[in-house]
Formats: structure tokens, C-alpha cells, sequence
């Protein structure tokens, strides 16, 4: 029996579907697919894997999405995911609203069943609605019919994803597409590369005139860098137009790293002075959400006027009067924005002010890093891990959880921009190993993760994903056996408590069994010794870092959100 490579093979003068859209892929330069196989997209990973493509195969498709998503983060090109109909599909859906939430380019690729079938819902195999169902959760949905619209399909697909805002664009790919056959020389013919797919867009200037004069007339004005600032990939323009202006930043969560937490102008640790203090601020690529606290309330104080940078017209009076609107991409208006503020100098009692500041947040922090404790916190176990990263600039960190989420923002420094990959725009748990492998494969350089128990859960089983492709990968599972707390009794419960987890996990031995290296660390000084260890050996490799269960507060430093029922509280 012939299988599909040789037969395609052998009747030179046809393509089919299946080479088409490989073939309309690797033109675009596209070189990896995250995904889970099976009907009717096999062969299709057996003929990318073949034609030299880079395949990495995860358990599940929403790891697969995850990882899609943050590589097109990191490389401003589409990360693609391709997963089977309907289950599949809806699994990788979550990454896919993610990306586009987040705004980072990525295509979903999904198999379908015959839409005669679908359509008039008579109970095919898989049977779904998948087109109508992505609608809402990503930029654009589009179907290729025909194996001459490919080409167009994969184009459309790619200029979507990566134009304007960046987000999540959905392929739906009926089985029937995958077979239909061209002639080699039609077929190539109907193949493209779209010309300047994420084109530049020039602020108008008496757009950036207007901004230009409030920020010269501005007192304590404030930079507030975003992680559309760092997917921008100006890091040198941005840098300049913070060191030229003497204005201090502020990095949200994905952007630390674009310029150095150390540098002398970084404002984040004295974050809660600066945001009410400052008089003008200048966004960048960053939104005035949840994470901002809307512009407004007592984490803004009184009046302020706000200059944002965004290429999404409509992002400007989301939540305040935005006083000086700036729409256009970040290289553009940045380096506008440079010429026009030529010769211009922040003052700078409000740069010494604020460095006093973040002296003061750093010397208080400094011990509670040091102190040693019968087990573990998040602060000396984060202390530790702070001190190894500090001699490897270059990791990429993953991290993810509450505690450890807020913890190891705040105390592990980052020095090289898209390093640091958390949770996003959503919070979402989940991200983990699938962050983990494709940082580890799009940059070539070791990945660390700082994972809570309850958050490397959602993801665990890609660990053996990890080992599969020997990836440079080292997971730190904060155990302190529970979402939150690890200590928690509910008078009156049946069960054990519902954030509750089984006490003393080793997760280090699941690693273990599928062919990786585990390390138990009850101490900082093991923790520090066993994370160096898996870094220079380049294996993958758990860490299971015991946390004493009463460490940690509700929901880390958004406990704001996580309401109570007030019945039955004393007034
Ligand atoms: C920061 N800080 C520091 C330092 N860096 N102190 C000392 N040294 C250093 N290097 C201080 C900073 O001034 C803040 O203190 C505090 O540490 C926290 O800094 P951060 O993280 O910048 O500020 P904050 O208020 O926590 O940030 C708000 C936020 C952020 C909403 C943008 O918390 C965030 O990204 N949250 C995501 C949460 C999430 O998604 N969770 C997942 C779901 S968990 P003060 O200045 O004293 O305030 C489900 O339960
Ligand atoms: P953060 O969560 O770090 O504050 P957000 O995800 O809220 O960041 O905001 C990122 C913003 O950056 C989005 O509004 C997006 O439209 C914008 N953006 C992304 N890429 C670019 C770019 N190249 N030029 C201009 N704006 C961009
Ligand atoms: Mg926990």
C-alpha cells in the first residue's frame, strides 16, 4: 500500500490541498506548527515534518494554542496551531481568544467535517459549526473552499493576524480541501506572499504636536510601557526616547525587560508613588484596563492628562478622556515623537524623588529575601531564584499562578526585552508548558518557569512534551499544596477544602517518570544549586519547591476581585 507522500510523489504533474497549504506556509516563512493530530489533519503534519517543517506535537490542543500565541509574541510573525474538528477545535479556541486578547498574531488552523452534513446537522463525524462558532473570539474566521484559495486564504489569513492591532485569526479547513487536486504549475501559480502584510501607520502631525506640547508643559510626566511596546520590536527608539527625555518608566508585566529593571530611570518600585503622582502619561502600548485600574480612582489620585500610543483608533477614550490620542504603530510615533521632543529635559527633582522612592521599596524587600524560614515563602524561594537568573540575562521566564505570579514580578528582575511571558491580559491559567516549549524553540535558549501548584496543573502532562523534544526547559513548581493556600479548613465541610490539593506532591517524580530530571527543594540555598544544575545541564527538568502551605494571601495582590458574601458578616 502506498501511503499519501508516495502517491503524491509519484503523479508529479498534480499538487493537492495538503501541498498547497505547506507550500503557501513555508513560502510566508513560516517554519513551525504547534498542534494535536488526528482526523483529518495527520497527513498533513507527516507532510510538513517530510518537506522539512518543524512539528511540535503537544497532548493537548490548548497548550498547542498557547504556545502559538506566544511565539507570535516573541516573533511578530503568526504562530500557527492546527488541531482536528470539533473537540479539537473548541480546545484550542480558548489560545485562540487569548491571542486576540492579548493582540498577538496567531492562526488557528482547524480540520472540519463535510459541511453538507454540518449544515443541515444530520450527524457527521464531528460534527460542528466551527466557522460560526470562532466568530467572536478572534479577529477574522475564514473557510477555504478550494484548494485554488489557498493561497489567498493563507495571505489573508497572515495580513489579518499581523495588521493594525495583532490577534487571532481562525482557518477552517474542510476535509474535502486536503484531497482536491491541481496541476503543479496552476497550483503554483495561485500561490503569494502578501507585500508589507503589517504596513506602518504615520501619526498625523498635529496629533503628535499636541502630545508634544502637553509633555513639555508637564511637571512629573510618566512613561507607561505595555506589551504592545515590547512585541513592537523598537527597543533602541524606545530606549532613547526615555534616555534623551530623562522621563521615567513604568513597565506593565510583559514589557519589563524592554529596558532594564535595573535602569536608573525604571520607576516600578515605587509603582503605587508614581502612578498618583504623575502629572502626564504617556502610554505605550499598553490599555487602560483592569491591569490600569481603568485610568481612574484612588491608583490614579487626582487629575491627570494621558497621551496614549496605540495603533487601534478606538482604544483612545476606552476608559478616560485620552487628552493627547497618538494612533499609529510604536516605531512611527516614537520616533516622531523624538524629534519633536528634541532638546527636552523631564525635571529632574521628580526623577531624584522617585529614585529615593524605589531605594526605599528595594531596601525594604531586600531582607525579606534573604531571611530564611523553617519552609519555604515567595519571597526567599523567589529571592534564590532571582539571584541564578541574575547570570543568565538571556532565559526566557515563564510564569504563572497568584502568589507566584505576583511574587516573581515583583522580585525577579528582567534585563532583555519579551523575556518575561505570564498571564496576560486575562490572568489565564494555563499558559505554562505550552509557553514553556515555544519560548524554548523560537529562541534557542534556555526557559524557566516559576509555575503555582494549581496553575502547572492545567498544563502538567506537557511536561512530557518537554522531554519529548529535550528541551532546555525548568519548571519550579511552587507547591504549597493549594489554589492560594495550602492550609485552608472550611468548618462545616464534607470534603477536604475545595482549594485544597493532596498534601506532599512530588511532582518532581511525575518529570522523573516520563524520562526527565526532577529535584526536590525544601531550602533557597537547594533551590538556588538545583536550578543552576538544570540550566547548564540544557535538560528538562522539575523542580518541586516545597512552600509552606500557610504562605501565600487570597488571589496574591488582586484580592480586590475575589468577593466575599457579606450575609451573616457583623457590621
Ligand atoms: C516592584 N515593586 C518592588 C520592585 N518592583 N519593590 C521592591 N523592589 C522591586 N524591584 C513593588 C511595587 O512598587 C509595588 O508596590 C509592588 O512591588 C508590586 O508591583 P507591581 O506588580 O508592579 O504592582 P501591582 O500593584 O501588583 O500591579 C498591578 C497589576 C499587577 C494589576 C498591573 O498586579 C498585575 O499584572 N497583575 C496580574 C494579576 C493576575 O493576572 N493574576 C492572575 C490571576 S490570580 P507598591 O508600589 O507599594 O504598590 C487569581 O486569583
Ligand atoms: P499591557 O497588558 O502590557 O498593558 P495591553 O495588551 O493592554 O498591554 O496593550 C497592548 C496595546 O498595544 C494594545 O492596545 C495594542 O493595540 C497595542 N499595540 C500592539 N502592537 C502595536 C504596535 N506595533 N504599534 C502600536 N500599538 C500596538
Ligand atoms: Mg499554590
Amino acid at each position: 500500500m502506498k501511503n499519501d507522500i508516495q502517491a503524491v510523489s509519484e503523479a508529479t504533474e498534480l499538487t493537492d490541498g495538503f501541498h498547497l497549504l505547506i507550500d503557501a506556509l513555508k513560502m510566508n516563512n513560516i517554519d513551525t506548527i504547534y498542534g494535536v493530530l488526528g482526523i483529518p489533519v495527520t497527513a498533513l503534519g507527516r507532510l510538513w515534518q517530510a518537506e522539512g517543517g518543524h512539528f511540535y506535537s503537544f497532548r493537548h490542543e490548548q497548550h498547542a494554542g498557547f504556545a502559538a500565541s506566544i511565539a507570535g509574541f516573541i516573533t511578530k510573525k503568526p504562530g500557527i496551531c492546527v488541531t482536528v474538528s470539533a473537540p479539537g477545535f473548541l480546545n484550542g479556541l480558548t489560545a485562540l481568544a487569548h491571542a486576540t486578547t492579548n493582540c498577538f498574531p496567531m492562526i488557528l488552523m482547524s480540520g472540519s467535517s463535510e459541511r453538507e452534513i454540518v449544515d443541515l446537522q444530520q450527524g457527521d463525524y464531528e460534527e460542528m459549526d466551527q466557522l460560526n462558532i470562532a466568530r467572536p473570539h478572534c479577529k477574522a474566521a475564514f473557510r477555504i473552499n478550494r484548494a485554488e484559495d489557498i493561497g489567498v486564504g493563507i495571505a489573508r489569513a497572515i495580513r489579518t493576524a499581523v495588521s493594525g492591532r495583532p490577534g487571532g485569526v481562525y482557518l477552517d479547513l474542510p476535509a474535502r480541501l486536503f484531497t482536491q487536486t491541481m496541476t503543479v504549475e496552476e497550483g503554483a501559480k495561485s500561490l503569494f506572499v502578501p507585500i508589507d502584510p503589517a504596513p506602518a501607520q504615520i501619526p498625523a502631525p498635529d496629533a503628535v504636536a499636541r502630545a508634544v506640547d502637553l509633555i513639555k508643559n508637564a511637571k512629573k510626566p510618566l512613561i507607561l510601557l505595555g506589551k504592545g511596546a515590547a512585541y513592537a520590536q523598537v527597543d533602541d527608539s524606545i530606549k532613547a526616547l526615555i534616555e534623551e527625555t530623562g522621563i521615567p518608566f513604568t513597565p506593565m508585566s510583559m514589557a519589563k525587560g524592554l529596558l532594564s529593571d535595573l535602569h536608573p530611570q525604571n520607576a516600578a518600585a515605587a509603582r503605587s508613588f508614581v502612578l498618583p503622582e504623575s502629572d502626564v502619561v504617556i502610554l505605550i502600548g499598553a490599555r487602560l484596563n483592569w491591569l490600569l485600574a481603568h485610568g481612574k480612582g484612588k491608583t490614579w489620585g487626582g487629575s491627570k492628562k494621558f497621551v496614549q500610543i496605540d495603533i487601534q483608533s478606538n482604544e483612545m477614550d476606552s476608559n478616560v478622556q485620552i487628552a493627547a490620542p497618538l494612533v499609529g504603530d510604536i516605531g512611527s510615533v516614537v520616533a516622531a515623537l523624538r524629534t519633536g521632543l528634541k532638546g527636552f529635559k523631564a525635571d529632574a527633582t521628580w526623577m531624584s524623588a522617585i529614585a529615593e522612592r524605589v531605594a526605599g521599596s528595594k531596601a525594604k524587600l531586600a531582607p525579606k529575601l534573604a531571611t530564611a524560614t523553617p519552609l519555604m515563602n515567595y519571597s526567599n524561594s523567589l529571592g534564590a531564584v532571582r539571584e541564578v537568573l541574575k547570570a543568565y540575562p538571556d532565559i526566557s521566564l515563564v510564569n504563572e499562578g497568584a502568589n507566584a505570579l505576583d511574587n516573581c514580578r515583583m522580585i525577579v528582575d528582567q534585563y532583555q526585552p519579551r523575556k518575561r511571558l505570564d498571564t496576560g491580559t486575562w490572568g489565564v491559567m494555563g499558559i505554562g508548558m505550552g509557553y514553556c516549549v515555544a519560548a524554548a524553540t523560537v529562541t534557542g535558549k534556555p526557559v524557566v518557569a516559576v509555575e503555582g501548584d494549581s496553575a502547572f496543573g492545567f498544563s502538567g502532562m506537557e511536561i512530557e512534551t518537554l522531554v519529548r523534544y529535550n528541551l532546555p526547559v525548568t519548571v519550579i513548581v511552587m507547591n504549597n499544596g493549594g489554589i492560594y493556600k495550602g492550609d485552608e479548613v472550611i468548618a462545616g465541610a464534607k470534603e477536604a477544602a475545595c482549594t485544597l490539593f493532596t498534601p506532599g506532591i512530588r511532582y518532581d517524580k511525575m518529570m522523573e517518570s516520563f524520562g526527565g530530571q526532577g529535584f526536590h527543594a525544601t531550602t533557597p540555598e537547594e533551590l538556588a544549586k538545583f536550578l543552576k544544575q538544570a540550566i547548564d545541564s540544557g535538560k528538562p527538568t522539575l523542580i518541586n519547591a516545597v512552600i509552606d502551605p500557610s504562605a501565600g494571601v487570597e488571589s496574591g495582590r488582586i484580592q480586590g476581585l475575589n468577593i466575599v458574601s457579606q450575609v451573616g458578616k457583623k457590621k
